[in-house]
């Protein structure tokens, strides 16, 4: 398996905390985002939406974190990333698409790049953009997270798609100095995973490539 990866890249992120959850091996090819190689024709034949991860596997090319890391799941299917129970499957797409769908794309490098060259808006208005939709989209998932506060991860005591998608983006969160304080159940359960290996070292300061 090759992972084109970045170390910064929470999506990529996602790939790698699956990856070492099920304990699988991988190489990597680094694809430095902040000088456009994901732009590049040669990246864009993995990849045509030129975005970070794309996984080399089984001969073929996968796309999107969440498809790659359902791949995994369904071809290695121990530790399950998906609980058995339909409402709880539900709940855990739930919050990853909540995520992946609502909080990360709003705020990727290509938006705040289109922020600041095309319509010249400002740095501290672009983290302020960036903080602004971290928060409305952590201020309901609190809530959320907190009404299923079975265990120590986002459903239980067992990681899941849910808690690889919510870690990544708290790390972002951090990065741009968004206050935690008034999420303490997403605080608690990113302390959780964070004390696993697994998630560990996925973090982007352990990868190859941290600058
Ligand atoms: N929905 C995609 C998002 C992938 C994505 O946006 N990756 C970011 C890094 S986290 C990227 O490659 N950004 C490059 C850019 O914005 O130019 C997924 O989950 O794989």
């Amino acid at each position: 398996m090759i992972l084109h990866d970045y170390f910064r890249s929470s999506a990529a992120y996602r790939v790698r905390i699956a990856l070492n959850l099920k304990g699988l091996e991988y190489e990597r090819r680094f694809v430095h985002l902040r000088r456009g190689e994901q732009r590049a024709p040669e990246y864009r034949k993995h990849n045509p939406q030129g975005l970070v991860p794309t996984l080399e596997v089984d001969g073929g090319t996968l796309t999107q974190s969440l498809a790659i890391i359902e791949y995994l799941d369904e071809t290695h299917p121990q530790p399950p990333l998906l609980p058995k129970a339909p409402a709880d499957r539900a709940f855990v797409r739930a919050v990853a698409l909540a995520i992946a769908c609502d909080i990360h794309p709003i705020d990727n490098l290509r938006v705040l790049q289109y922020l600041a060259k095309t319509l010249a808006v400002e740095e501290p208005k672009r983290d302020d953009w960036y903080r602004h939709w971290v928060r409305e989209g952590f201020d309901a998932l609190e809530p959320m997270l907190a009404a299923r506060a079975t265990g120590r991860f986002c459903l239980g005591d067992t990681p899941t798609l849910a808690d690889i998608c919510l870690v990544p983006q708290v790390a972002n969160a951090k990065r741009l100095n968004t206050p935690l304080e008034p999420y303490p159940r997403i605080r608690s359960i990113e302390a959780a995973c964070l004390a696993l290996p697994a998630f560990d070292r996925a973090q982007p300061q352990h990868q190859p490539d941290a600058e």
